[in-house]
């Protein structure tokens, strides 16, 4: 048996009926034989960072576990994008879209090659990103540093919870 890694895939929405799409990328995920999920962190309600401008977003997390390699872990989160019809209807860079699915972090491991990088570039700065994820993985921290990031101030930044 290989080892087996937590993964949190990030989970954004901003267009449609948002937390049914939420759910419904919760459920293509556990259905995925290879991905073994294990949890999802409450919903948040935030504002859009960058792109132009659009509508709130809804934002959760999910834990799992899988020895599946970094690569693989993208392609079938991407196929779960594909899979629930995932609408961008301009195709602008941060524009709205129904369903955005990033691998967050994969513990202890950092990635930087065309086309994926992990932890994802933008994780440390972004709330929306950093608080589900220590919803479902509170001990998280840096691949490389080791430190913590529970002691971002991202970690702590206001978020509104919509949902648990
Ligand atoms: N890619 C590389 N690394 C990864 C990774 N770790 N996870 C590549 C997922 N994908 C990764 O993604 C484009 C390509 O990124 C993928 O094909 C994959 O090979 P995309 O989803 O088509 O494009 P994107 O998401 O618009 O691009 P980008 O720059 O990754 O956007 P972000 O950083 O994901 O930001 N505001 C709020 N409040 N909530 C949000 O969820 N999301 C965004 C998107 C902007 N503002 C937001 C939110
Ligand atoms: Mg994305």
């Amino acid at each position: 048996m290989d080892h087996l890694r937590r993964v949190v895939v990030g989970l954004g929405s901003n267009l449609g009926d948002r937390a049914a799409t939420l759910e419904a990328a919760v459920a293509a995920l556990r259905a995925d034989r290879a991905l073994h999920v294990r949890a999802r962190s409450p919903i948040y309600e935030t504002e859009p960072a960058g792109g132009p401008p659009q509508g709130d977003y809804l934002n959760a997390a999910v834990l799992l576990v899988t020895a599946l390699p970094a690569r693989d872990v993208l392609d079938r989160v991407l196929a779960v994008e594909r899979s629930l019809g995932r609408v961008r209807p301009d195709a602008v860079r941060w524009g709205p879209r129904t369903i955005d699915l990033d691998v967050l972090w994969i513990e202890g491991e950092a990635v930087d090659e065309p086309g994926l990088a992990v932890p994802h570039p933008r994780l440390c700065d972004r709330p929306f990103a950093i608080r589900p994820l220590l919803d479902v993985a509170p001990d998280a921290g840096d691949p490389t540093t080791g430190a913590p990031y529970a002691d971002l101030p991202a970690a702590i930044a206001p978020l509104r919870r919509v949902a648990d």
